[in-house]
């Protein structure tokens, strides 16, 4: 786990060669000082040596490659901006730096913003960015790197199953997590996702954790790194938004091709239901014809080698939710 991250400022003109111009914050531990010239120097070595030839357009961020480094004990990963500014994170001995890498690199982009052009000049600005930074790297080893203690006794019962949840963006994937998991339901609640939201749910003797997958363009390509030791895939569209059929069903063929996902059971989730005219008295009728309509656009009779169900939903009005979490464990056993 995260201990610590620090933050070195040099001088334009001369870089990290002088010491003496050199600002450094720590959070939340000042465990990192200028009176420690050694291990300062150790850390800024990396980068004095890197080519210099980057031209300093200021409106251009250039992050080089974060490097791990063991010095004094201190287990760090750090990764210079710009020639001017020193990041590290500072782990417990026993982690493993190059598990935080993608998220590091990610974070210092999403931060330090090209558009505002972030100058580091301003010393609350600064605190803020380690802060959250902290925060995030934390809450990502949390979540992805350390399992929770409460789930230990799941994996020696057996009964502890990773369910990939996945879908173009706005489909519903988030609310239908928090549905499942806390009966609630409001519209508009979450932002579009991000990063990976893991969030673990218990029924009956089993627990699930649900990997629900941001669903907008850019990050779809990330998909298939959440997809190792699925037990269940769930594929989720908008019923009503039938423009992205289109789109959707080229995403839905993209994974479910994948050979980590053979023979891996399927639930299919036609959500927004509510948004559907059809009339109460016969939706049995109505609902069998969508679905015959929904199986042709998305060629579902393609569907080889596995076991799969679809369903309609509307986490919005609780429409089959019960369901959700039934056909799961039918799926499973
Ligand atoms: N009418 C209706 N709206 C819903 C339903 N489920 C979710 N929504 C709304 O759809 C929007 C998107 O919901 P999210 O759960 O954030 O969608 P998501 O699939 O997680 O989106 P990304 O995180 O961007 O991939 C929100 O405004 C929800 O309130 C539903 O069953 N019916
Ligand atoms: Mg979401």
């Amino acid at each position: 786990m995260i201990q610590n991250i620090f933050l070195f400022k040099g001088n334009l003109e001369n870089k990290f060669q002088d010491l003496k111009d050199l600002n450094i914050y720590c959070y939340p531990d000042d465990i990192i000082n200028s009176n420690e010239k050694i291990l300062v120097n150790k850390i800024i070595k990396e980068y004095n040596q890197g080519e210099s030839n980057n031209s300093q357009n200021s409106n251009h961020i250039i992050i080089s490659k974060p490097v791990a480094q063991f010095i004094k004990n201190l287990n760090m990963y750090t990764a210079c901006i710009n020639n001017i500014i020193i990041i590290g994170l500072i782990f417990d001995e026993e982690d493993n730096p190059y598990d935080y890498k993608e998220t590091f690199e990610e974070l210092m982009y999403e931060f330090i913003n090209i558009e505002t052009d972030y100058s580091f000049d301003d010393e609350i600005e600064v605190d803020n960015l380690l802060i959250s930074m902290f925060i995030d790297i934390r809450r990502f080893g949390d979540e992805v790197i350390e399992k929770s203690p409460e789930i230990e006794n799941f994996y020696q019962k057996d009964s502890f199953y990773k369910i990939f949840l996945f879908g173009l963006d706005e489909v519903g994937k988030s609310s239908l997590v928090r549905r499942l998991k806390t009966g609630r339901y409001a519209e508009n609640y979450f932002s579009p996702t991000k990063k990976f939201n893991i969030e673990y749910i218990q029924e009956k003797e089993k627990l699930f954790s649900v990997w629900d997958m941001p669903g907008q363009k850019v990050f779809r390509s990330k998909w298939l790194k959440g997809i190792q030791d699925s037990n269940i895939i769930i594929f989720m569209m908008d019923l009503a938004n039938q423009r992205r059929f289109d789109e959707s069903k080229k995403e839905f063929w993209n994974v479910i091709n994948h050979p980590e996902l053979k023979e891996i059971p399927l639930l299919i989730i036609g959500n927004k239901i509510d948004l559907f005219n059809y009339s109460k008295e016969n939706d049995g009728e109505q609902l069998n014809t969508l679905k015959s309509e929904i199986s042709n656009n998305f060629s579902f009779d393609k569907i080889r080698n596995r076991e799969w169900v679809f369903l309609f939903t509307s986490v919005k009005t609780n429409f089959n939710i019960d369901n959700v979490l039934s056909t799961i464990t039918h799926l499973l056993s």
